[in-house]
C-alpha cells in the first residue's frame, strides 16, 4: 500500500545497485538532482511501496519488481538490459544508459585494439629479437572494418574508426544511413554482405532471441581469412566452441574479448591460455558516476514533468 505523502517531500530514490556504488553515487546523485530541482531522498533500503524511482543495476540486490506499488520507473545504470528486460515483475518503464562515458570509453577501447592489430604491435613490444623486419603496416584507408550494432556506441566508434580512415561497414536491425560509414547493411540477409572482406570485425549490438550465438561457426567463415574479431559487446553473440574451431584453423587471427556467458571468466577457460585471445575484463566502457548521475536526475526530471523518458527500453525488441 502507497503512503500519501505531501508534494513538497523528497523523491524517494531506492538505489539498487552493488554497495561499492553506493557511497559514489550517494555523494553524486542528490546533486545532480537538486541541479535540475529535485530535492531526493537516496537509500538502499526505502520500504518498496513509498520508492518513487529505482535506480538499478544487474550486480546489485534488486529482481522481484512487484512490491514497487508506487514506483514510476526503472532507471538503469547499465547500458545492456538483458538481464533485466524479461523479468515478468517488471511492469515499469524500463530506461537504460546512454551517456558520454560509456560512449568514451567504448570508443577509446575499440579504437586502442583496432590500432593494436592494424598495426601490429605485438610484433614491436612482445616479440623484439634483433630482427630488422622491415614491414610497414597497410594504411588504415586499406583496411576494411565491420561493425555489427550500430546504435549509442557502435555510431560512435565508426565515426572514430572512420575519422582515422578504416573504411567502415555497418550492420544494424532496421536500416540507417550515416555518413561516417562507407556503407550501412541491415537485416540478417544482409550480413554476408557486411561480413564479407572485413579484415577487423566489431560486435557491438545488445544481446537478444534474435542475436545469440549471432556469430555461429558459418558466419564466422565469412569475414576475411585471419580477421580479428572485437566484442565489447556480449559474450553470448558468438558460439565459444565455434569461435575456438576458428582460431584454431587460423580463419580468426585474433580474438579480443571483454565480455563472455559466465563473468567473471572461469580461471580455467581457454581463453585465458590462448595465444591468439585477449581477454580484457568488462572495462570496455564503464558506467563514470559523474555523466550517469545527470542523466538519472533528468529522467526523474522528465518523469516528475510528465514528460517522455529518454532511453527507454523497447521490451519487445528486448534492447
Ligand atoms: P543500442 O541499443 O543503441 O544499439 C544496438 C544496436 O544493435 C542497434 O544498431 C540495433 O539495430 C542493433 N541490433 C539489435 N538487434 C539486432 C539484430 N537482431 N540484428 C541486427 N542488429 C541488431 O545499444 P548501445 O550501442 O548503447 O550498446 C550496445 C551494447 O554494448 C549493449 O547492449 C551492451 O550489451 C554492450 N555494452 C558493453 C559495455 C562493455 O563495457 N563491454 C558497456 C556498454 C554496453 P537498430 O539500430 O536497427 O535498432
Ligand atoms: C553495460 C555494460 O551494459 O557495462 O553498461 O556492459
Amino acid at each position: 500500500m502507497s503512503t500519501d505523502r505531501a508534494e513538497s517531500d523528497p523523491m524517494r530514490i531506492l538505489f539498487a545497485g552493488p554497495e561499492r556504488l553506493w557511497e559514489p553515487y550517494n555523494d553524486a546523485l542528490p546533486k545532480a538532482l537538486a541541479a535540475v530541482g529535485i530535492s531526493a531522498d537516496l537509500a538502499m533500503d526505502h520500504p518498496p511501496s513509498e520508492v518513487d524511482w529505482i535506480v538499478y543495476a544487474p550486480d546489485g540486490p534488486l529482481s522481484d519488481f512487484s512490491p514497487f506499488t508506487r514506483a514510476k520507473g526503472v532507471l538503469s545504470l547499465w547500458a545492456g538490459v538483458e538481464r533485466i528486460v524479461s523479468n515478468p515483475t517488471l511492469r515499469l518503464p524500463l530506461a537504460r544508459m546512454v551517456d558520454d562515458g560509456l560512449r568514451h570509453g567504448m570508443v577509446e577501447w575499440v579504437l586502442g585494439h583496432v590500432l593494436r592489430h592494424h598495426l601490429g604491435l605485438d610484433a614491436h613490444i612482445l616479440h623484439q629479437d634483433g630482427v630488422w623486419r622491415h614491414e610497414p603496416p597497410k594504411l588504415a584507408q586499406d583496411r576494411p572494418v565491420t561493425i555489427l550494432g550500430l546504435g549509442e556506441l557502435g555510431l560512435a566508434c565508426a565515426g572514430a574508426l572512420s575519422a582515422v580512415g578504416f573504411p567502415v561497414t555497418g550492420w544494424s536491425r532496421r536500416p540507417k544511413e550515416d555518413p561516417r560509414l562507407i556503407r550501412t547493411l541491415a537485416g540478417l540477409d544482409q550480413l554476408q554482405n557486411s561480413l564479407e572482406d572485413a579484415e577487423i570485425v566489431v560486435l557491438l549490438m545488445p544481446l537478444t532471441a534474435e542475436t545469440e550465438n549471432l556469430m555461429d561457426r558459418r558466419r564466422l567463415s565469412w569475414p576475411a581469412p585471419g580477421f580479428v574479431l572485437l566484442n565489447p559487446g556480449r559474450g553470448a553473440l558468438i558460439d565459444d566452441d565455434a569461435l575456438l574451431d576458428a582460431l584454431g584453423s587460423g580463419q580468426v587471427g585474433h580474438a579480443t574479448l571483454d565480455v563472455f556467458r559466465t563473468e567473471p571468466l572461469p580461471p580455467d577457460h581457454p581463453f585465458w591460455a590462448h595465444p591468439r585471445v585477449t581477454v580484457t575484463p568488462h572495462i570496455a566502457a564503464d558506467t563514470r558516476v559523474s555523466t550517469a548521475a545527470r542523466v538519472i536526475a533528468e529522467n526523474v526530471r522528465r518523469g516528475q514533468a510528465g514528460e517522455p523518458l529518454l532511453y527507454l527500453v523497447d521490451r519487445t525488441a528486448g534492447y
